[in-house]
């Protein structure tokens, strides 16, 4: 409330110099008017992304996209590629995954990137959103285990991995060749 009456004050702010200018044409004046209002309308969106969300998150399970694409998409919506590096941020994620009702749509494999890599030195692997070490253990049983194609490795980036059916994988850490397309999570850093 306090920021709309803020907003209007400048409006006749602009309205009263523009009008006192005799270069100023009521088209100038239209424009002014019109910007302070989009201007006015992001703040305001601003003020609510911070008030009402602690941390958010964002699954991507429509589209696959290799490590790389999917780092870039979840920068061009003003998040991370998703960091896990304790039991309370993984049950925060599953958590997320189970409301998403993946599951719930006769799917019963979930891979999924994570920013976890090693591509700035072989077995060290980093959450690169953070800068953080992977310290939390969370690998598959048998991983990370460096796959090769040609005497190269080329399993350098980390999914978070969960099969519903059978042994294998529960909401684990596997290293993936970072070309390899799959779904991924996105997540806020702030808060
Ligand atoms: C997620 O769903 C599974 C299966 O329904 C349940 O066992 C588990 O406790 C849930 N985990 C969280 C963190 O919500
Ligand atoms: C899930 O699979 C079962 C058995 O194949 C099928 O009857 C059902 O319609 C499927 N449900 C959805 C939501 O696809
Ligand atoms: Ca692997």
């Amino acid at each position: 409330m306090g920021s709309s009456e803020l907003h209007q004050q400048h409006i006749e702010i602009d309205h009263r110099t523009a009008l006192s200018h005799p270069l100023f044409t009521p088209i100038i004046l239209l424009f002014m008017v019109s910007a302070v209002f989009r201007l006015s309308a992001s703040n305001r969106d601003a003020i609510a992304y911070r008030g009402f969300l602690q941390k958010s998150y964002y699954l991507g399970t429509t589209f696959r996209l290799n490590w790389h694409k999917a780092a870039a998409f979840c920068r061009s919506q003003g998040r991370f590629l998703v960091s896990i590096n304790s039991q309370s941020q993984l049950d925060e994620v599953i958590e997320y995954i189970n409301k998403s009702g993946f599951f719930n749509a006769n799917e019963s494999n979930l891979q999924l990137w994570t920013s976890g890599n090693d591509l700035g030195e072989q077995n060290q692997f980093l959450w690169t959103s953070t800068g953080e070490r992977i310290a939390f253990d969370r690998w598959t049983q048998g991983e990370p285990n460096h796959g090769r194609v040609n005497d190269c490795t080329v399993e350098r980036c980390v999914v978070l991995q969960h099969y519903q059916n059978g042994p294998g994988a529960t909401y684990s850490f596997d290293d993936r060749p970072c070309e390899k397309e799959y779904f991924f999570m996105c997540e806020s850093l702030d808060g």
